[in-house]
């Protein structure tokens, strides 16, 4: 597989197409679509819609270039044993984590919430990594795979921007994976909390990793 030159910011970045995952954050229905976690937290869930088209684009030519595709999706067992008391009952949510609500308990792995939307649905063969916490290397099986791969840079996606998608990167980078965020791809509830998580990743030098778009990426790809 051959190397990519992508324009981002701070300064463009080569990578590896062989030893580069794309990381789909968390683009389930719980966060998505109406009657979830994400609207039982207050939230308007139709601000993120406009991840979806961009994150489709980006995974059909990243599958084209037989590039590894790993989803994650924030969850916990049915008997909520993987639950810490201290995220269950936060805040004043209208209905909380393991309660029912229109799509099945609220976050519980199983559920016809807890699932990733249909339009950027894992194909066959994509590691779906179920997660208890917002990042996706805490308690789960995420570093083992990206290792037995030969993984050293993640273009990473998802929701939302400044929760799951930031604390994924801030882990990643810690253990020496290099993150490359296309804005379009990511999304947040809260708009300039959005603008601001990009920035806080790009600045300083990309301290925490390096920030593009889905056009940039599929340019580099020829496409
Ligand atoms: N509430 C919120 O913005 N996010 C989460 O709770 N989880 C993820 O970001 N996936």
């Amino acid at each position: 597989m051959p190397s990519l030159e992508i324009h981002a910011e701070p300064e463009a970045i080569s990578i590896k197409l062989a030893k580069t995952a794309v990381v789909m954050i968390d683009m389930q229905r719980d966060f998505l679509e109406p009657g979830g976690f994400g609207e039982s937290l207050g939230n308007d869930v139709s601000l993120l819609a406009a991840a979806i088209g961009p994150c489709k684009a980006l995974l059909d030519a990243v599958r084209q270039q037989g590039m590894l595709v790993i989803h994650t999706r924030e969850g916990h067992l049915p008997d909520m044993s993987d639950a810490h008391k201290a995220k269950v009952e936060r805040g004043d949510p209208s209905v909380r984590i393991g309660q029912m609500g229109p799509m099945g308990r609220i976050l519980i792995r199983g559920e016809p919430g807890q699932d990733i939307i249909p339009e950027l649905y894992p194909q066959a063969g994509e590691p779906v990594i179920d997660k208890p916490g917002k990042g996706a290397f805490y308690a789960t099986e995420f570093e083992s795979i990206l290792q037995a791969n030969g993984i050293e840079d993640l273009i990473v996606c998802g929701v939302t921007t400044e929760v799951c998608v930031h604390t994924t990167i801030r882990e990643a980078n810690d253990r020496g994976y290099r993150c490359i965020v296309p804005g379009d791809c990511c999304g947040s509830y809260i708009p300039e909390f959005h603008e601001m998580g990009l920035r806080m990743i790009k600045a300083q030098g990309g301290i925490f990793g390096w920030v593009t778009d889905s056009q940039r990426i599929l340019a580099a790809m020829g496409g």
